[in-house]
């Protein structure tokens, strides 16, 4: 029901707005969810490794095709198939990778610390190598992602394992102490830093990340989250670095939502991610921005639906 939800609040129509050509791919077709408990530690491994598929197939055709793919989810389980995918297509044209990953979790469960066996708490441990080998098989090289490539934003729910391993891989956390700390603007601008002009900025945006006052849309809703403006202003430094290659919009769940009031809010962030904010600051005032021209990408976008639609 997410990939509808943005829909219906106006994401295509929201871009195109901005000047930008866009092409929606449609629902994305896989196996039903068998509502079965975990095995070896993993709830519906088969069926999430199937999706992933569908899903690495997929947005490596857009970048192949020199499109900005949007996977609009669904759970964030698959990241696993859309970061392969862009991984892939970084090493094959040579460029770097910076993957900035908004959420409330860390995402960093294994089998032995989730009790659940939920795979939309693993993301992170699957592409950093810690998954089952099963789940890009053939698909991509594994480990997926080196530390250096990963900044994780927003986080204020970590379990004890996860913890361990975000210490024991070094793993950059922007956390909800950091924020209120040192400010938005700050937390940002170290998560940006060192980017050269040849890197590809994968935004990996769980909804949770929001403050669940403002997004209640959400599977798993956390208090304690960035406001409205902080929210805008990561997504208008993201497109002041015009770096943005690719974008994951997850965990929007339209049966927990007020008014479909959550999808409005990520379609507004995401016309944020796309320069709407900078362009009304250089209309304005000229002399505090420094990009001054719109974008022209491209963009596809793939909801992942159900298989029962
Ligand atoms: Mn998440």
């Amino acid at each position: 029901m997410g990939p509808e939800a943005m829909r219906v609040a106006g994401l295509l129509e929201a871009l195109r707005r901005r000047g930008i050509e866009v092409v929606d791919a449609g629902n994305l077709q896989g196996p039903s969810n068998p509502l079965s408990l975990p095995h070896r530690g993993y709830r519906h491994l088969e069926e999430v490794a199937a999706w992933n598929g569908e899903v690495f197939r997929s947005v490596r055709r857009a970048l192949g095709q020199s499109m900005l793919p949007i996977l609009l989810g669904g759970d964030h389980s698959l990241a696993i198939g859309s970061i392969a995918a862009v991984a892939e297509h970084c090493r094959v044209q040579q460029r770097r990778l910076r993957v900035l990953w908004f959420d409330a979790h860390a995402d960093f469960n294994t089998p032995d610390v989730s009790p659940s066996g939920n795979i939309h708490g693993m993301p992170l441990a699957f592409l950093f190598g810690l998954g089952p080998a099963s789940a890009l098989d053939g698909l991509a090289q594994r480990p997926v992602l080196a530390r250096e490539q990963l900044v994780q934003i927003g986080v204020r729910s970590v379990d004890a394992g996860e913890r361990a391993t975000l210490k024991r891989l070094g793993i950059e956390v922007v956390d909800m102490r950091l924020i209120d700390e040192i400010g938005m603007r700050s937390a940002m601008e170290l998560a940006l830093a060192d980017l050269d002009g040849d890197t590809h900025l994968h935004v990996s945006l769980d909804v949770d990340f929001l403050d669940s006052d403002l997004a209640p849309g959400v599977g798993t809703a956390v208090p304690g989250g960035p406001t409205y403006r902080e929210a805008q202003l990561c997504m208008e430094m993201i497109a002041d670095t015009r770096m943005m290659g690719s974008l994951d919009i997850v965990e929007l769940n339209p049966a927990m939502d007020q008014r479909n009031r959550t999808a409005l809010l990520a379609v507004d962030l995401v016309e944020s991610l796309f320069g709407k904010s900078t362009l009304i600051r250089a209309e304005l005032n000229p002399r505090h921005s420094g990009h001054r021209d719109t974008h022209h990408i491209p963009v596809a976008t793939t909801g992942r639906g159900s298989a029962a639609r």
